[in-house]
């Protein structure tokens, strides 16, 4: 069979969609969202590119709902994803870190998907050129979930924070957008995960990364260990052993921390090792955001045959009781997340 792939044709996002459709893994509806997402990611490439010249580093003045400084990137790249996947016509409910609650989108642009995301995650590098990234989960439409019937302002409320509580296992697609020395757009529809690099000479996401899989294992860890005297004995009993070379052969583990999740979790999948950001004494629960973090990247881990974990539960279990909710998370390659779950049995 001459695959596409192999004829030297630009295997782009485009290719990939419909040959996913005519595979029947995914619809056309879901081909069109994934596009206004991708495009919103080119957008925000640029953006992220462009920083330093055209006034966008910086602080945009105000907190968002979790009381942290937003930078102006922060508020353009959250109106940029919103406005592309409002503009599909396909979405009915959109969350965003960003963003204090759960919207709805009105009239004739209103569809049935809901759509949660993390505009531009680790956006404290930004002014220093260090790597972020945009993060986005997708849960399928039904019935109960349509909001543009609704009148009353409360009854769209409660009913778009009902639709995006849902369990991560219930995630239809996930992905990131890293950018970086390249623009890299990984993503998963429930079959693997792949990886698309984007390609400013022809303006299009090329297939470079077919078929991810984590490493199962592999020497890196990835944690602020400033954290080290807040943490629980568990983590730091891990970490220490970590660091311990007579138990590993004469080589500790590396440590490597962007503090960016996008970028340390990219590094994760592709090299092997553990992503971590725990509970402490200060941050209860940890610091990730389960709907707009946690639990997209612990689908992918997943798929790509890793694991995403809180250290004593599956994250793709849990099912959020606030939308802004934090739990901690560890995630990566499989046996790596299992020795640390390990420390807290
Ligand atoms: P943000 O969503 O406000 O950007 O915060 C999330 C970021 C992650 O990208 C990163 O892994 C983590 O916060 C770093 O936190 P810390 O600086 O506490 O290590
Ligand atoms: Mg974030």
């Amino acid at each position: 069979d001459a695959s596409p792939f192999t004829v030297g044709r630009l295997f782009t996002l485009t290719t990939w969609l419909l040959e996913q459709e005519k595979r029947e893994v995914i619809d056309s509806e879901v081909a069109i969202v994934i596009s206004s997402i991708a495009l919103a990611c080119k957008q925000i490439a640029s953006l992220v590119n462009r920083a330093g010249i055209s006034n966008l580093t910086g602080l945009a003045g105000a907190a968002n709902q979790s009381g942290e400084d937003q930078k102006k990137l922060d508020v353009v790249a959250n109106d940029v994803f919103a406005n592309c996947l409002r503009s599909t016509g396909r979405i009915g409910t959109l969350a965003s870190e960003e963003e204090d609650v759960p919207v709805s989108v009105e009239g004739s642009y209103s569809g049935d998907y809901i759509v949660v995301f993390d505009p531009l995650d680790g956006s404290s590098n930004i002014d220093a050129g260090i790597s972020v990234g945009s993060i986005f989960g997708v849960y399928d439409p039904s019935e109960e979930c349509r909001v543009d019937e609704l009148d009353d302002a409360e009854e769209v409320l409660n009913k778009c924070v009902l639709n995006v509580c849902k369990a991560g296992s219930e995630l239809l697609v996930a992905g990131y957008c890293l950018y970086s020395s390249s623009t890299v757009l990984v993503l998963t529809v429930g079959d693997g995960v792949v990886g698309f690099t984007f390609d400013a000479l022809v303006g299009e996401f090329i297939l470079s990364h077919p078929d991810i899989k984590v490493p199962d294992k592999g020497k890196i860890y990835a944690f602020n260990e400033g954290n080290y005297g807040r943490w629980e004995q568990g983590v730091k009993d891990y970490i220490d052993s970590l660091k311990d070379e007579s138990k590993w052969g004469g080589t500790p583990y590396s440590a490597r921390y962007i503090g960016s999740l996008v970028g340390d979790f990219h590094r994760t999948l592709l090299y092997g090792g553990i992503y971590g950001y725990p509970a402490d004494t200060k941050n209860k629960t940890g610091k990730l955001r389960l709907l707009y973090e946690c639990a997209p990247m612990s689908y992918l881990a997943e798929q790509a045959g890793g694991l995403g974990s809180t250290g004593t539960q599956r994250v793709l279990d849990l099912v959020p009781e606030k939308i802004h909710q934090r739990v901690p998370l560890f995630c990566g390659s499989k046996s790596e997340v299992e020795y640390l779950e390990s420390f807290f049995k």
